[in-house]
This record gives C-alpha cells, structure tokens and sequence, in this order.
C-alpha cells in the first residue's frame, strides 16, 4: 500500500511539473544574413542573393512560420515599395534567389511598418531543417546616409547611397522567426565584414565595375533554446491541484472505512 502510494505521489508530482512547466524545450537555430555591395544593385541584376535565411538546427516536425527583418533601429531606412528612386525595377517585390526546396508559392512576402519591415509567411509547411532561402528587395538609407558613394554614369557623376550588407549590422537591424510550435524570437544583425568606403568606391568605378570580394556582410544567429517558455500556473493547473488534493483525501478515507 506504501510502495502504492508512493508511485501515485511521484506521478502527480510528475504531471504538476508538466503542466507548470510545458513541454521540454528542443534547441533550434536559424541563421539570417545580408551579404552584398548593395541591396538595389543586387535586385537589378537579378542575382537576388542578398537576404539569405538558413534553417540549420532543429526537430524534424518543427517548421519556420514566419520571418521578419526589422531595420526600424535606422531612423530613415526603409524597404522601398513604391519604386521612387533608383534600383527599384521589381516594384518592391522580394524576389527569390537561390532556395533549397522553397518555392516562391510557398512563401508571401509583406513590408510592413511604412517599411521599416519586411515578413515572409509560410504557406506551407516547406521550410523544415536543413532548408534555406535567399531573395533581393531594394531598400533605402540603411546605415550612413550622409556618405554616398559617387559613381560616374557616362560623362556624369552622381551621388548614390548603397546599402551594403555590412550596413544592417551597423545599425542593428534586427531578425526575428516564428516557429510552427509557436515559439518565437529576435535577435540583432553583426556586421561579419565591412569593406572601406574608399575600395567600395573604387570598385564601382572602375571599368568594368567591380565588387569588392569578399562581399560586406552582416550574420544575424536565432537560437532558440528551451523553445516552450515557462507559463504562469494557469486555472487547470490549480483545477488539477485541487483534483489531486480530493482523489488522495477519498483514498485516505477509503484507507480509514477500510480499517
Ligand atoms: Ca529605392
Ligand atoms: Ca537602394
Ligand atoms: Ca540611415
Ligand atoms: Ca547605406
């Protein structure tokens, strides 16, 4: 009877520590970069590798939900929608690049924010572990507006503000996920490699152009660890206390009528 009660106490022990804690975390890791001379540039020639998005760790049923890159940290920065300056042939559409089993039916682009964000949502359950994305949009002002670059078109030299990968770390933009278990986080971007104004210049200039290699980069890395957070102790967590608390007095009085 002992031995009984003891298993029972363990047990419910067991399931008040599941329902105040949740499920056991699984470790995930997506990794977010921008890597490029400039965003614009990137679209233009339809290269459309410059936001890359990387599913590199996780459970096997667990898929990526959405996405965001955030670059409100920059006060005048902005994905560019509407097409008002150079570098905006696609219209503001993110086009995709390079993909590994990701379909552009498979994901739905939206900027967000007066354009300080762009989401990419699901569709489908395409984006599992060991899968990843790459796509190009033009943006605006990330990073030091006051330094433009001048590039000579022809016989005329104009001013133009590139952002470069290295500019979303600079300004610390920010990379955020939401998972299909619900879980979610956000992390900054890092800048990985910068390149000098001056060689940027260079580059540019020279005939024909020439980007600079390795390409500025920034590397935004998502962990997310004991992914089911630890929720307050709800209604039925009490509910099940105060069930407990009543099947083990019904036992003792079974235990009293049967002495
Ligand atoms: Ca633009
Ligand atoms: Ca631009
Ligand atoms: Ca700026
Ligand atoms: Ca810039």
């Amino acid at each position: 009877m002992i031995a009984r009660q003891k298993i029972s106490a363990a047990i419910a022990s067991y399931v008040l520590m599941i329902l105040a804690c949740g499920q056991p975390g699984r470790a995930a890791t997506i990794t977010a970069s921008t890597t490029g001379l400039d965003t614009g540039g990137d679209a233009v020639l339809g290269l459309n590798s410059f936001f890359q998005v990387a599913f590199d760790e996780g459970a096997t049923d667990v898929r990526i939900s959405s996405f965001t890159f955030d670059i409100s940290p920059d006060t005048d920065g902005f994905f560019d929608p509407n097409g008002v300056s150079l570098f905006d042939l696609n219209g503001g559409v993110p086009t995709l690049g390079g993909s590994s089993g990701i379909a552009a039916t498979d994901i739905n682009f939206e900027i967000l924010n007066g354009g300080k964000q762009l989401r990419g949502t699901l569709l489908t359950d395409a984006f599992s572990v060991g899968r990843s994305l790459t796509f190009g949009i033009d943006t605006d002002n990330v990073g030091l507006s006051e330094i433009p670059i001048p590039v000579t078109i022809g016989l005329q030299t104009v001013q133009v503000n590139i952002d470069t990968g290295a500019d979303f770390g600079k300004v610390g933009a920010l990379f955020s996920v939401e998972l299909s278990d619900g879980t979610s986080s956000s992390t900054p971007f890092e800048v990985t490699r910068d390149v000098s104004i001056e060689d940027i210049t260079d580059g540019i200039n020279a005939d024909p152009p020439m980007e600079p290699e390795p390409a500025p980069q920034s590397v935004a890395i998502l962990k997310l660890d004991s992914i089911r957070s630890v929720p307050e102790p709800t209604l039925s967590t009490f509910a099940a206390i105060a069930i407990l608390g009543v099947g083990s007095r019904v036992k003792r009085n079974r235990l009293k009528s049967d002495r």
